[in-house]
């Protein structure tokens, strides 16, 4: 701690940005008299260059925000009714240990671990919480919320969450940015494009929105949400068809080439025009630019694949790179993620052997509206008792909200949330413990958008009462006599186990980062980390569960046209200056975004009487919720973009974007399938 007195001068402290983005950005946080100041980019890193977003550019702000949470809340009115009253750490833990320690006896399966990427730091992640549920016996959560269709897409594909290094985009000649709103959610690599594109290299934006990103694109293909793998089976109908092939690097390096050409044949571009809703011509020109043009680079993103064939697309999209040898040049490829690149030593930090032989039922975090509202069965095993919730907002983020404020409100469920703020899922907990920012705790991070490790150190002291993730598993730990020593380990020596040795731990100390050794170009000779070593078209794993080994077209299980009752498909794509529900209640970045808002195109708002301004319903089997019309140039027709994700009790009508969206899941990897949602949009009656 530092004493006021004592600090002659402003201290600049290196740290990392801990938001789910690909950027992961290095920060430097200048702070006086113990008082962070200001967070900005360290100019010393290559890849956050001295510039950081709007919203974490504002991270002091929300660490000192007003409703900041500095203790330890117990709830004393009816559950849901947000009444809660300060009570000491001691009086808490030991009331939570104590029911735990209950729930436990009978089955600790019965309780449940709640999280995702509040913070994407390994250690206030899952470290000291993995080993706590693990020697608990706790029921173990599969975190699907966001990647995991793409991410077993890729594993199937490439063998990994691997791919391009992301500064060589900067030379590429043609870049696809398919699936991403690259300004709003991934600006360092946006930076990198915008070079490419003053040396001369082509843009194409792949996006049913007209995103931020699609208007400085030369080009902009509009297809409707969930039709990507029609579009790439496309493209490679005509690279076969024009012979636009590297036949050397398909015989060497990839799997399966056979069967891919034949189902490739099956779709000319006027089936995929069909199916996508975009001219044919553009799909045409776009197989030319990629088979013509040297390097060609595909930036793609998650949210191409929070669809029902969501697994299959990014399947498809993979096997681009190969057909054409892009592979061969390190500005040519594909990047969706790169976290496979890092050797993080997770059974170090999280310590699955504490389960010491007991099994424990996996429970999809997608599902969770589903999961929390099911009676103990054969099939589930025992119903959910408590649930313990960190660096996550599932009420607010959360597929099909309605069910799953109904489970989070059961009276007989015991929740406990880790958090900085009164969140809409912290409105349902028993306790609310509160939990310390970025700035008062040490962490270390990989990335999915680049290759250098970050640590990241405390700033200042935590604020009022809060206490670290890792201290709050501890103090659990300790009270429920889990006595192994791993659950000694201070927060430094666990960001020393995260890598081991795989990475130079003074360097990280010394300059805050550290760059993995990772090939330019990985994979011109092939080498990749499938069964094969190859590219694998057809994947005999998929086979083998008896799935197709072959990417294929999977439409929408809303697909567009399916329903005359709800005739719209609804994307929620994040809005730029909100972080998933993160700095919804941060007041300037509040004030830009203004209000929840659906952006609908001029005919779907004529044939319904919508203008702009006007309040709206959108809705569908699975309920409702009402905000402010946009007639807008961002959307397509048929399709309208409800930005996300507004905590509830922000919004007009305290519900969100997630009332319609359905708890069905992806093809692969047991997705959430949040932009497959066929809806209705009406207006209100006056002062409804
Ligand atoms: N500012 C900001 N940055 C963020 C986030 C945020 O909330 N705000 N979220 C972070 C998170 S959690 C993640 S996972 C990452 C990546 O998250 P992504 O969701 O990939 O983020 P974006 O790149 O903003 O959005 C993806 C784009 O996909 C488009 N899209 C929707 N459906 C389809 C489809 O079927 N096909 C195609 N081709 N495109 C479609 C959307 O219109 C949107 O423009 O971004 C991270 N960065
Ligand atoms: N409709 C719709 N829904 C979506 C999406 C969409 O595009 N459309 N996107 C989905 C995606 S991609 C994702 S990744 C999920 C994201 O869902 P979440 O991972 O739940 O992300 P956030 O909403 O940002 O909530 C994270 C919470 O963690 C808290 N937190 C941050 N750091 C810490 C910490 O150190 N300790 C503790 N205890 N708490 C901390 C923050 O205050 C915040 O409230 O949402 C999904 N939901
Ligand atoms: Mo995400």
């Amino acid at each position: 701690m530092t004493s006021p007195t004592t600090t002659p001068q402003p201290l600049q402290v290196r740290g990392a940005c801990p938001h789910d983005c690909p950027d992961t950005c290095a920060l430097i946080t200048t702070v006086e008299h113990g008082v962070a100041l200001r967070v900005q980019g360290n100019p010393a890193h290559r890849h956050t260059d001295g510039a950081l977003c709007t919203k974490v550019s504002r991270y002091a702000e929300r660490s000192y925000h007003p409703e900041r949470l500095l203790t330890p809340l117990k709830r004393v009115g009816a559950k849901g009714s947000g009444r809660f009253e300060p009570v000491g750490w001691d009086e808490a833990l030991d009331d939570i240990a104590q029911r735990l320690k209950a729930i436990a006896a009978r089955d600790p399966q019965a309780i449940l671990p709640y999280s995702y990427a509040g913070t994407m730091g390994l250690v206030q992640g899952e470290a000291m919480a993995g080993r706590f549920f693990h020697r608990l016996g706790a029921s173990l959560l599969d975190r699907t919320i966001c990647a995991s269709a793409g991410g077993e897409a890729l594993v199937q594909t490439l063998g990994g969450k691997v791919g391009m290094k992301v500064e060589h985009f900067a030379r590429s000649k043609l870049i696809l940015i398919w699936g991403s709103n690259s300004i709003g959610s991934n600006l360092h690599f946006w930076r990198l494009a915008q070079q490419a594109k003053r040396d001369g290299a082509r843009l194409v934006c792949i996006d049913p929105r007209r995103t931020e990103t699609a208007d400085k694109c030369h080009e902009h293909i509009a297809l409707r949400p969930g039709t990507d793998a029609a579009l790439a089976l496309a493209l490679m109908h005509q690279l076969i068809t024009h012979g636009w092939l590297d036949h050397d690097y398909i015989e060497r390096h990839t799997l399966g080439w056979e069967g891919l050409r034949e189902r490739a044949l099956q779709w000319p571009p006027e089936r995929a025009a069909e199916v996508c809703g975009v001219p044919v011509q553009q799909i045409v020109d776009l197989a030319r630019a990629y088979g013509t043009t040297q390097p060609a680079a595909i930036r793609l993103n998650y949210g191409m694949q929070r669809v029902r064939g969501g697994g299959n697309a990014v399947r498809a999209i993979a096997c681009l790179p190969a057909l054409v040898g892009a592979w061969r040049d390190p500005a040519g490829g594909l990047l969706l993620s790169a976290s496979g690149h890092f050797p993080v030593q997770r059974a170090a930090l999280q310590r699955p052997d504490l389960l010491a032989g007991r099994s424990a039922r996996t429970i999809n975090m997608s599902t969770i509206g589903d999961d929390l509202l099911r009676e103990t069965s054969p099939g589930f095993g025992p119903q959910v008792e408590a649930v313990i919730v960190y660096n996550s907002n599932p009420v607010a983020v959360a597929p099909e909200s309605g069910k799953v404020v109904q489970g989070f409100a059961r009276e007989d469920l015991f929740t406990v949330v880790l958090e900085h703020f009164q969140t809409d899922t912290a409105d349902l907990a028993d306790y609310i413990l509160p939990a310390t920012t970025q700035l008062e705790h040490w962490d270390i991070h990989t990335s999915y958008g680049h290759t250098d490790v970050l640590l990241n150190r405390p700033a200042i002291a935590p604020l009022g009462q809060a206490r670290t993730n890792t201290d709050i598993f501890r103090a659990l730990a300790a009270r429920l006599g889990f006595d192994e020593p791993c659950f000694a380990d201070d927060d430094l020596t666990l960001c020393r186990t995260a890598f081991g040795d795989a990475v130079d731990f003074q360097r990280l100390l010394d300059q805050g980062f550290a760059t993995l050794n990772v090939p330019e170009a990985p994979f011109a000779q092939g080498r990749f980390p499938t069964p094969s070593g190859r590219c694998e078209f057809f994947s005999a794993r998929l086979a083998a569960r008896g799935e197709d080994g072959l990417p294929d077209h999977l439409p929408n299980f809303e697909a567009f046209g399916s329903s005359a009752q709800f005739p719209l498909a609804m994307i929620s794509p994040p809005a730029r200056n909100f972080l998933n529900s993160s700095f919804v209640n941060v007041t300037s970045l509040r004030d830009i975004e203004g209000e929840p808002l659906l952006e609908i195109h001029a005919d779907d708002a004529a044939a319904r009487g919508i203008s702009s301004g006007q309040m709206v319903r959108v809705f569908n089997q699975r309920g409702e919720y009402r905000c402010k019309a946009s007639v807008s140039r961002r959307a397509r027709p048929g399709v309208v973009n409800g930005l996300g994700i507004w905590w509830r009790k922000l919004g007009p009508f305290g519900t969100n974007v997630n009332e319609v969206t359905s708890q069905r899941l992806t093809d692969m990897g047991g997705g959430p399938v949040f932009y497959d949602c066929l809806v209705e949009v009406a207006t209100l009656p006056e002062g409804a």
